[in-house]
């Protein structure tokens, strides 16, 4: 195996990654191989379904399953082996089945030949072997830096960062999709860039637009997603949420998959069961259509890395429904499920939102004793529910609080976090902020924060949670509305961005605020692996990324430079 897609990825001496039996993540190598081959196999797909929309027969059911199985191969999503197995059988097939669909077109349009050439290549030609053995083989020669030997670091490095962002890209777009929305144009934008990776571009200049563009597709995804959650769900508005348990049967609800709850709330409604958020799922409570239903009482625990501790003391069953789930610990290894894109081997996966063996599961568990919480101590809460609209809303009061000087500077202290030292960092930052300055925050990396007493600037709260990292989109939207009423760019704003990545997500999201020409953004805990010196000078050059120091110092730096 080899695989440095995320920021915990084996730091070597001889190089970057992880490349012996198992990542630092717990992915194991045959699981690692074969998300590999599933990449190569999505890229067939999309040269095919690129030629068939050129042709006319569009095949938006190719997009969606290009978009899951990208989605599984996300740091954290899914490790097992046998689903891997099938989604490659599957991905053969649907290649196949737009193939037919372009010769039936050219059947009934032979002029339209000429417009939209077979596409040719190892992943349309590929057919997936019988057995494991044969498709680790296959494997074997698609990891995500075969070409090294030929083409150098660099080139494999950029065409990593463009995989990595249609990952996140993917992820996003999944999450819209089964709430209902989907594009044509971000179908196009995946078929058209799978497919162009699967020419194995070499192009130093046009890999870094190719990167940019994936960061422009990104933007339509989230706002996409936006539209996906506040239309089914309402608008988020502030909202305190409960973060000690109350008595009753319970099931806790991880990851970011909104629609998931909604179908776990609608099957406990009117049970004695109450449902409580993990992790990203929190903002969840902000939103108009999932606070209706009274069993979801609030939030437990803390962020995914916390999960082995959080999980072997929640008294009930677990719902996984994206990433990150980590290795299930002997404690709760029976009453944890997968569902989505979610997998763990041995672990019982449930699609299709049937949850009655999850249900059942907590009838059968003895939930919170009342006696057990009398130790608890008083109710505790934590706000969410700064979404776009509720920000912009006050944003008059904003604007004059900073033209008054009470409110200094804004920092967006946002996005994923992780198990590794370093990432204090974020906690100094935004807590060692001082008393004049707002900090935004979104993703899991605020668990680090969001308990603190920040306090207030003229009512408006000082710590403002827009949400998940699915929830970027309303912070550009937020920066946009502020540059808007101070008459500049966004980069003229008393506002740094700082940010904490992770997985590939983060990837997206970043090469979004590049393709909107946002500079100066501190990135850490540590720097994507996959980004050689060479094509980290040019971000610094181009775009004025800058590794974190240490929380004082680059507080400082932004005050003086603000
Ligand atoms: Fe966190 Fe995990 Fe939301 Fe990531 S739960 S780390 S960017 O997958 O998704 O912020
Ligand atoms: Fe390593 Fe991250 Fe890949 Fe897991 S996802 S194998 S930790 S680089």
């Amino acid at each position: 195996m080899f695989c440095y897609q995320c920021e915990q990825t084996t730091r070597l001496p001889t190089g970057d990654g992880c490349a012996s039996a198992k990542g630092l993540c717990g992915k194991d190598a045959t699981t690692a191989d074969l998300q590999d081959l599933l990449v190569h196999a999505v890229k067939g797909i999309a040269q095919q379904a690129r030629r068939a929309r050129a042709l006319g027969v569009p095949d938006n059911d190719a997009g969606a399953f290009m978009l899951h199985a990208l989605f599984t191969t996300l740091t954290n999503v899914n490790f097992n082996p046998t689903r891997f197995v099938t989604l490659l059988h599957e991905a053969a097939a649907v290649r196949d089945r737009v193939a037919a669909r372009c010769e039936a077109a050219l059947v009934a349009d032979s002029d339209t030949a000429q417009t939209a050439p077979a596409p040719t290549g190892p992943a349309v030609d590929w057919t997936p072997a019988a057995d494991l053995t044969g498709l680790l083989a296959q494997a074997a020669t698609v990891p995500v830096n075969a070409d090294l030997a030929r083409v150098g670091a660099d080139v494999v490095g950029l065409r990593a960062l463009i995989l990595y962002g249609m990952k996140g890209v993917a992820a996003y777009a999944n999450h819209a999709a089964v709430l209902g929305y989907t594009r044509d144009a971000v179908f196009a934008g995946v078929e058209e860039t799978m497919a162009y990776l699967a020419s194995d571009p070499t192009d130093m200049a046009e890999l870094l637009d190719r990167a940019l563009s994936v960061g422009r597709l990104n933007l339509q995804v989230m706002e996409m997603l936006d539209a996906a959650n506040t239309g089914r769900f309402g608008t988020p508005h502030p909202t305190a949420v409960r973060v000690t348990p109350v008595a009753g049967k319970a099931i806790l609800v991880s990851g970011h998959d909104l629609g998931d709850l909604e179908a776990l709330l609608k099957q406990t409604a009117g049970t004695d069961i109450n449902v409580y958020t993990h992790g990203e799922m929190l903002p969840a409570h902000g939103y108009p259509a999932l606070k209706a239903y009274p069993h979801l009482v609030g939030n437990f625990g803390g962020a995914w890395q916390d999960q082995q501790t959080d999980f072997a003391t929640f008294p009930g069953p677990i719902l996984m429904t994206s990433n990150c789930i980590i290795e299930p610990g002997p404690r709760y290894r029976q009453r944890i499920f997968t569902t989505g894109p979610v997998g763990w081997p041995g672990v019982r996966h449930l699609a299709d939102h049937a949850f009655a063996p999850l249900i059942a599961a907590a009838h059968a568990l003895p939930g919170f004793k009342a006696d057990d919480l009398k130790t608890a101590g008083p109710e505790q809460t934590v706000t969410v529910g700064f979404g776009g609209d509720a920000v912009l809303g006050v944003a008059g009061a904003v604007v004059e609080a900073v033209k008054a000087g009470d409110i200094r500077h804004f920092f967006l202290i946002g996005g994923c976090d992780g198990a590794a030292a370093g990432r204090n960092y974020y906690s100094d930052f935004a807590t060692g902020a001082p008393d004049d300055t707002v900090v935004l925050t979104l993703g899991c990396a605020k668990y680090r924060f969001n308990r603190h007493e920040f306090g207030s600037i003229g009512g408006i709260p000082r710590l403002l949670d827009i949400g998940q990292c699915n929830d970027s989109y309303s912070a550009i939207r937020i920066a946009s509305a502020l540059a808007e009423a101070f008459g500049c760019g966004v980069n003229d704003l008393p506002l740094s961005l700082v940010v904490s990545w992770f997985e590939q997500k983060a990837a997206a999201v970043l090469l979004t605020l590049l393709a909107l020409g946002i500079r100066n953004i501190r990135l850490g805990p540590t720097l994507p692996a996959f980004l050689t010196p060479t094509l980290l000078a040019v971000l610094v050059e181009r775009f004025g990324i800058q590794p974190i120091t240490t929380a004082p110092d680059d507080i400082a730096a932004a005050l003086t430079c603000a």
